[in-house]
């Protein structure tokens, strides 16, 4: 049998006529970009993105030094210098069609629990420009309910008294932005790459409120000179799994230990606000817009909470799969109902984009067979992706006489299997979220109290004061806990 090739710089020129592959000197490239957070997302969407300008246009100052801050993160570091941070994007089309990719933008990979003060000092470097984010919902540290900073969270009590030896996003960002400041250094942007409903407002909340703990002379100058451009950032972008890797091997002879799978589909809408340049995306499709407010909105509120809904009722149900739960006729009906009743009335218009087209678009993108993307996944952490994917649809119901009934089923759901942990079948559900213990408390308080789940204040706000709601959600609970069989709900909500 045929050795396979490792992929790395050395050896991709035996690859440039079987796939795509960086066509600019990477030896040249400059990092501008720092970007914490190097998961699949970040290496479908802007990695592939500054890949693309890279390779049309000149702009070799644009690469990317990826950053993580945990032990957790050492793996994914140690398997990209290996590769000389090159991975393979497989992009998956729904008819078989399979377009592989090496991208090359990624050109270095520090950790910042080994050395804090080097991943300082390189953000702190006259070469960096943006230091942009993928941290995930939960990685801005706030309460979902009252939107505010949690100084309380260990990680920020530590770098609040230890500003040159920081552990959380939040310490490392100030620490460099203190010495840009000394040298006499431009601020560079900070860049949120998150879902998150005006998620650059959002870094820039979390940031001050932090750095006004620690220095506050410091926290007025990052107010003034850092800008942090909200965006509405989309793509598809399921786990990396061993038969990916396998893909690979077989089909190319290509040894690539960390590939990345995706959808074709890709969005990045971003409001031009920069602190010292940036790269020319628009230039390979992102698009630039005064206002991000109305795009990020329909994309959270439909894609993401369409994403929730079919995650946890198909849990429950025993789906695998969104694309699963999209070839069932049920599921896919109930999923267009609620983004057609409880989301569309609640959104404005944005302009170019037809909503009954972006809806069908979605749909379709769920219903992709190629993209396996795990209800696990879509799950993951749903404690801090409700709140403003589904929770704020809910809230924006109640408050015009609008449909709920849709939405609550989900929460209802939510809750029952947070207190059993198992599916309808009986088989457990591996529930990853960082208030797993706490959902599990309240979930099961709800045989005393049905509306027991609701006190989770830091979720559902003052949700379980709402007469309106919690008559609609108790009715939910009673005829879930008697019968799990949550198609039998679905088609009740349907049907009538
Ligand atoms: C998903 C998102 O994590 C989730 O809940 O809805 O990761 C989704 O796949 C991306 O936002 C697509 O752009």
């Amino acid at each position: 049998m045929k050795e396979s090739i490792a992929l790395n710089q050395k050896n991709l020129p035996l690859f440039t006529e079987k796939l795509d592959c960086p066509r600019y000197d990477r030896s040249q490239v400059k990092a501008g970009i720092i970007h914490i957070g190097v998961g699949g997302f970040h290496r479908s969407h802007q990695a592939y993105y500054t890949d693309r300008l890279m390779n049309e246009t000149d702009s070799s100052e644009w690469g990317i030094c990826g950053v993580g801050l945990r032990d957790a993160d050492r793996k994914i570091g140690d398997i990209l210098a290996k590769q000389d941070y090159l991975y393979t994007l497989i992009v998956k089309h729904p008819d078989g069609k399979i377009e592989n990719r090496v991208i090359g933008s990624i050109v270095d990979f520090m950790l910042g629990c080994d050395d804090p003060t080097a991943v300082i000092q390189r953000m702190a470097h006259a070469d960096t420009k943006i230091v942009s984010l993928t941290i995930t919902e939960g990685g801005y540290n706030f309460n979902a309910a009252t939107g505010e900073f949690d100084c309380k969270n260990p990680g920020v009590k530590h770098d609040i008294l230890n500003p040159d030896q920081p552990q959380t996003v939040f310490g490392f960002l100030t620490a460099a932005l203190k010495l840009r400041r000394a040298a006499g250094l431009p601020a560079f942007t900070i860049q949120s790459c998150d879902n998150i409903q005006h998620n650059g407002n959002m870094a820039r909340k979390v940031l001050l409120a932090f750095a006004h703990k620690q220095d506050a002379e410091l926290a007025t100058w990052i107010e003034r000179e850092v800008r942090f451009p909200n965006a509405m950032v989309d793509r598809i972008t399921p786990v990396t799994t061993p038969a990916d890797i396998q893909y690979l091997d077989t089909e190319l002879g290509l040894k690539d230990e960390w590939p990345v799978t995706c959808e074709p589909f890709i969005q990045w809408v971003i409001e031009d606000s920069f602190s010292n340049g940036r790269p020319a995306w628009e230039d390979v499709g992102a698009q630039f817009v005064p206002d991000v407010t109305p795009y990020e909105t329909m994309k959270i509120r439909l894609l993401n909470a369409g994403h929730s809904v079919l995650g946890i009722l198909g849990s429950l149900h025993g789906h695998q799969t969104i694309d699963g739960c999209v070839a069932d006729t049920l599921f896919a009906t109930y999923l267009r109902r609620f983004m057609d009743f409880e989301v569309t009335p609640v959104l404005e218009p944005v302009e170019g984009i037809h909503l009954d087209d972006y809806k069908d678009c979605l749909i379709e993108r769920f219903g992709n067979p190629n993209i396996k993307d795990n209800l696990a996944r879509i799950c993951l952490e749903s404690s801090s992706k409700l709140p403003k994917f589904l929770i704020a649809t809910i809230r924006e119901n109640l408050a015009s006489g609008g449909s709920i009934e849709y939405a609550t089923l989900v929460i209802a759901a939510w809750c029952y299997y947070s207190d059993k942990g198992i599916n309808e079948h009986g088989v457990p559900l591996d529930i990853v979220d960082e208030m797993k213990s706490e959902l599990h408390k309240a979930a099961t308080a709800t045989a005393r109290d049905p509306l027991a789940f609701l006190k989770l204040k830091s979720i559902f706000g003052e949700l379980a004061k709402d007469k309106t709601f919690t008559k609609t959600y108790s009715n939910m609970i009673q005829a879930i806990y008697e019968n799990p069989k949550i198609a039998q709900h679905m088609q009740a909500i349907l049907f009538g």
